[in-house]
């Protein structure tokens, strides 16, 4: 009698115990969000692309393979501080203030992170934030100045800034690391954003990448040398990586043979802010091939062939540290358990050129540019290898992490959450039919003019404006890389009618006002480019 009632006793106990258990395991998801800065689809290898297959990145692939890639997800305004800005309020750029880079982000509207938070979540942000103001609705941020730098950045955490000697990528990471370590047992589920500052301009790859790709080949684009035919914007811009990047600090080529100078680095902070240890290694690292370079005395299309693998290996090279980090973060969910219920996504602010139609950097609606990639894993509610051909954007982000959060999603959210079409619950052919697009900076950097437009699932119509008036129309069907503009192509006609009445009904639906997107500006006339080079 005695041990049958100590058996039952103790069975009691644990089921008390289980009960218990069961009670606290969040049913809420964590949320890892995983953001570089410029991060093409084309360098991402669970995209298939040809470069991406030279530099492969099996990290990020994991989230992928376990997860979903969507296909087809896009941004709404191919720049940094307004991407960021979309993602944190579900809103376009002319409903949430936040159009260009100069823009001080209004930090008192209602963000995602201050809703996760209001739901119980504990909210941090790791890296770049370029909102200029600090964080709301994070129970810790670290973030770093600006652009920050690849060596030995500045970070500013509650309001003090502190050089942090390393590499930006790594330190990133580790910090990212140790706030999990911290925090990601505690009863109350997590959403955290890693923001790496890699791989945006100047392109700087840690010390152990520095030669990573130095004899491989990659493949240049067929468009590399384009002439932008009855494309005028393309035409006057001035990010052609053969005729705009800086010599020293964009491709790091040296004045003379034998010699580690730089040729023109305009902005010598990236190099004076390493230690002498670093610079040693850098100029060790480089000398041989920079001494290369010189005997082989390029001039024209082959110069400008070598700034492309140039180009290519140390952009690629920045992303390894960046793979590298991710796989530490999913390792980390592994190892801890916490991956089941870990929601972990990999984007980028924006798309990127890696070369075609002879461009570096972004700002346009042309696929590289409006494409972002777009990967996740959920193994509690995303089944393995899912492919999303939706037309889905930036816009989406914070209503799809409420919708998992089990929070209510603002009314004057313009997104949609992806959620249902991860569930099987709606169909990608009917979550949206075309997708409404705006770049404001103009003029400014790169002289990329002001456009706007539309696109659907087969098509694309650009407006340029401002100092420009310019219309193009392209059948992705048939010309995927956009090299034709068909906008005055009587073959055309019906298309672009129908597409001009798909954009007004959109701007209906995203109050777009007149002064929206029809305002010129005044300085814009008469406009001395060679000043924004
Ligand atoms: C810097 C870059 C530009 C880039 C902008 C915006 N030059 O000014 O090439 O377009 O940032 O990038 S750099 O040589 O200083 O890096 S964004 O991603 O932050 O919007
Ligand atoms: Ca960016």
């Amino acid at each position: 009698i005695v041990i049958f009632l100590s058996l039952f006793l103790l069975s009691c106990n644990n089921k008390q115990k289980n009960n218990k258990e069961q009670f606290e395991k969040p049913t809420r998801p964590n949320i890892i969000f995983i953001m570089a800065d410029d991060h093409a689809e084309q360098a991402i290898s669970a995209y298939g692309h040809p470069i991406s297959k030279l530099a492969p990145t099996p990290n990020i692939d994991r989230i992928a393979d376990a997860g979903v890639r969507f296909n087809n997800n896009f941004n709404t305004n191919s720049i940094c501080g307004p991407s960021r800005a979309v993602i944190l309020t579900g809103k376009h750029s002319h409903i949430n203030g936040f159009k260009m880079n100069g823009d001080k982000f209004d930090g008192n509207q209602v963000t995602l992170p201050k809703l996760l938070q209001k739901e119980g979540y504990q909210t941090a942000i790791v890296g770049k934030w370029h909102l200029h103001g600090y964080p709301q609705g994070f129970d810790y941020w670290n973030i770093i100045e600006d652009q920050g730098h690849y060596y030995n950045p500045d970070f500013i955490h509650n309001g003090d800034t502190t050089r942090i000697e390393g590499y930006a990528t790594d330190i990133i990471t580790d910090m990212s690391l140790k706030w999990l370590e911290e925090n990601s047992k505690k009863k109350k589920p997590f959403f955290m954003m890693i923001h790496h500052k890699a791989p945006h301009r100047n392109w700087m790859p840690a010390p152990r990448h520095m030669n990573l790709y130095d004899t491989v080949t990659f493949p240049i684009p067929e468009n590399y040398f384009s002439k932008h035919e009855n494309q005028l914007s393309a035409q006057l811009q001035l990010q052609t990586v053969y005729k705009d990047m800086y010599e020293g600090h964009d491709l790091k080529m040296t004045l003379k043979k034998g010699s580690p100078e730089l040729a023109h680095n305009p902005w010598t902070n990236d190099f004076d802010r390493m230690s002498f240890e670093q610079r040693t290694e850098w100029d060790k690292a480089y000398q041989s091939k920079n001494d290369a370079f010189h005997d082989a005395n390029l001039t024209g299309k082959a110069l400008a062939a070598w700034k492309y693998q140039r180009y290519m290996q140390e952009y690629l090279a920045t992303i390894k540290s960046v793979d590298e980090g991710v796989g530490k973060i999913l390792d980390y969910l592994e190892e801890n358990r916490l991956s089941e219920n870990t929601i972990v996504v990999y984007t980028s602010d924006q798309g990127f050129y890696l070369g075609e139609k002879g461009f570096f950097d972004k700002r346009y609606m042309y696929e590289e540019s409006l494409g972002m990639p777009l990967l996740m894993k959920y193994p509690k509610g995303i089944t393995k290898g899912t492919l999303v051909e939706a037309l889905t954007q930036n816009l989406d982000f914070a209503e799809t992490f409420l919708d998992y959060a089990q929070a209510q999603i603002p009314a004057d959210m313009q997104g949609k959450s992806l959620k249902p079409l991860l569930e099987g619950k709606l169909q990608d052919k009917d979550f949206r039919d075309a997708i409404y697009y705006h770049y404001y900076d103009f003029p400014a950097f790169h002289m990329v003019h002001k456009q706007y437009g539309v696109r659907t699932k087969r098509y694309k119509l650009i407006h340029f404006y401002d100092d420009i008036d310019a219309w193009e129309l392209y059948d992705l069907q048939t010309d995927p890389k956009e090299n034709k503009n068909q906008i005055d192509n009587p073959e055309y006609k019906a298309i672009k009618e129908s597409l001009l009445i798909t954009l007004d009904s959109l701007q209906k639906v995203y109050k777009v006002t007149e002064k929206d997107f029809k305002k010129a500006s005044k300085k814009a006339v008469n406009l001395n480019y060679e000043k924004f080079k």
